[in-house]
């Protein structure tokens, strides 16, 4: 309770920066060790979700960080609440989305007893925070909390853990709030501009290649219109496939995991590679085998936000230290070559992209995901919103699904399982009228499966498809790859996945043949409810183009990979 005085708890304090700095959702799972800040929530603004699980909480915070480009936040208890919540704090690490994670502590005078729960929050996040700290006098919140802003939005975004000692939060004093912080903008200076006119001008087979964080949707508006003045192919790169309209003229994929082999083979003999706002890190390069390390056998342009990344993997011919919202209002003043000598490249790009997801491919079994992509790309509105977790059953969204708009693809580039429902979560918080659709594994889906009780309890009814193979699909794919014939640990014996929509208050449908699947999705709609379907799928369509038979085959004809060589037997 706030006194007459005006002075406040650390608690209040804390709540009261929150909204200063425009937040508008938080999710936690609840502690005793930060109370009083849970109190200061009581009668705020700031809608508190309260989740099942802590890693849930942090995707939930990470995803909203990640679309809204404004740190996502998120609430935990000390120790084992912090460790659960450790996998939002690393995928937003590698996604470069900004976040705040304020954690439970145990009281000051306790401190390095090891008391109940008690953690190093600076050592244990030492590495996997872009900032890890504890707030030892109340009177320093403001200050502490407008850095972590700062921070987690500015240069290449990150996570920032902040840990709350417990009687911190509930001491009183009389201290002035900060003002809302702001998000720098990093120009590109003039030069740089003029030297990528340049290179632009002499360029015979220049692509795009776009990622990372610090986009908005006008900033991918403005790159749509210099992709058409310039004729120039644009591919988005690992689970970034809401930065540009699948069906823009210029638009030449997806470079994540099983890419178009064209457009590999497109970047690879690319004179001029622009990469815009990403790393170009292990995934989208497969392997780092696409572009040579260090010095690239194409001229590179790199723009990235944060100007430790510029030069730290590949050498740069033209390194540009700027937010790709700010770098792709200044394309809008390049001028494009009255001679266009790449015209037609990019018509050519997106047609490789539109034959290589055009028709499902064939798979063994009577449900096929690539045709159940296709049934959603021609049937969902273009602001839908698909969100992924980790698994062989992401393949079919990336090549078959066409994603048309800033925010409706949201995956982990970090490839941490149980992303997709914890991210529809808050999407659906996010866009209430926009229709939301996990796409998971049956692997993927029990990692964070808990907090389907929560899309219920927010009345969030966002529809889960679960690719139900029975197996952890792709190491049994790596494998039978490696070590052929040799199944361990990969089977998966599975619930009843519609009994368990049913059981949380859901509504839940089965698919076992691909034509069933329009109406169970027209019946998931008209609930109105949180649903899940349950896809039946053949553990055989391991790929859209392989059979785990197949694999193990390629594997005992070409001498039995890892398991069976010589080198691993001695
Ligand atoms: C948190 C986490 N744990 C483990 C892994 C390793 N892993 C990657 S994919 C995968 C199997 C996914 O299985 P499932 O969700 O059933 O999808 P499928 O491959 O069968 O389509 C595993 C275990 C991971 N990426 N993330
Ligand atoms: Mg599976």
């Amino acid at each position: 309770m706030r006194g007459k005085d005006n002075a406040r708890t650390g608690g209040e304090i804390l709540i009261d920066q929150l909204a200063i700095h425009g937040v508008r959702y938080a999710f936690c799972v609840p502690g005793e060790s930060y109370l009083a800040a849970l109190d200061a929530f009581y009668g705020s603004n700031i809608k508190l979700i309260v989740c099942r699980h802590e890693s849930s909480a942090a995707i939930m915070a990470e995803a909203i960080g990640k679309i809204t480009g404004r740190p996502g936040i998120c609430f935990v208890t000390r120790g084992p609440g912090a460790t659960n919540a450790s996998a939002g704090v690393h995928i937003a690490r590698q996604d470069s989305s900004p976040m705040i994670v304020f954690v439970g502590q145990v009281a000051r005078e306790m401190r390095e007893r090891e008391a109940f729960q008690e953690l190093d929050y600076r050592a244990v996040f030492g590495t996997m925070a872009k900032w890890a700290t504890e707030i030892d006098d109340p009177a320093r919140i403001p200050e502490i909390v407008s850095r972590a802003f700062h921070i987690a939005c500015n240069g290449r975004p990150g996570p920032v853990v902040i840990a709350l000692p417990e009687d911190m939060l509930s001491e009183r004093v009389s201290v002035p709030d900060a003002t809302a912080f702001q998000l720098a903008e990093i120009w590109p200076g003039a030069p740089d501009m003029d030297r990528l006119q340049l290179l632009l001008r002499t360029a015979k087979s220049p692509i795009a290649l776009i990622g990372g964080s610090r986009w908005a949707e006008d900033a991918t508006a403005a790159l749509m219109r210099f992709a058409q003045r310039f004729a120039l192919p644009v591919a988005t790169t690992f689970r970034r496939g809401h930065l540009f309209d699948a069906l823009h003229p210029c638009y030449a994929g997806d470079l994540g995991i099983g890419p178009n082999p064209r457009l590999l083979a497109r970047v690879k003999s690319a004179d001029l590679v622009l990469l815009i706002g990403g790393r170009f890190s292990e995934m989208p390069s497969q392997s780092y085998s696409v572009i040579d390390i260090p010095e690239p056998q194409m001229k590179l342009v790199h723009v990235h936000p944060g100007a430790e990344e510029l030069g730290r993997v590949y050498h740069p011919h033209l390194a540009i230290n700027a937010t790709p919202t700010a770098f792709c209002s200044e394309l809008e003043k390049l001028q494009a070559p009255e001679k266009i000598t790449w015209r037609g490249e990019s018509d050519t790009a997106h047609a490789d992209y539109l034959a290589w997801g055009d028709k499902a491919t064939p798979v063994p079994g009577a449900v096929n995901l690539g045709e159940i992509m296709v049934w959603l790309r021609e049937n969902l509105p273009h602001d839908a919103i698909v969100t992924q977790g980790a698994g062989n059953f992401s393949g079919w969204v990336h090549r078959f699904y066409r994603v048309r708009k800033f925010g409706g693809l949201v995956g982990g580039t970090s490839g941490s399982m149980g992303y997709g429902l914890p991210a529809a979560v808050a999407m659906q918080t996010l866009y209430p009228e926009r229709i939301v659709i996990c796409v998971s594994g049956d692997g993927d889906f029990l990692m964070t499966g808990q907090d389907f009780a929560t899309a219920i309890q927010y009345e969030l009814p966002v529809i889960v498809l679960v690719a139900d193979n029975g197996i952890y699909g792709t190491i049994r794919m790596h494998q039978e790859r490696e070590y052929p014939g040799r199944v361990i640990a990969t089977g998966l014996r599975n619930p009843d996945f519609v009994a368990y929509a049913l059981a949380f208050g859901g509504y839940g449908a089965v698919v076992e043949k691909t034509a069933e699947f329009p109406a169970a999705f027209a019946a998931a709609r008209a609930s109105g409810k949180p649903s899940i379907i349950h896809l039946k799928i053949d553990p055989e369509a391991i790929t859209p183009t392989a059979t785990l038979t197949g694999i193990r085959e390629k594997a005992l004809a070409g001498g039995g990979g890892k398991g069976k060589s010589e080198t691993h037997r001695g």
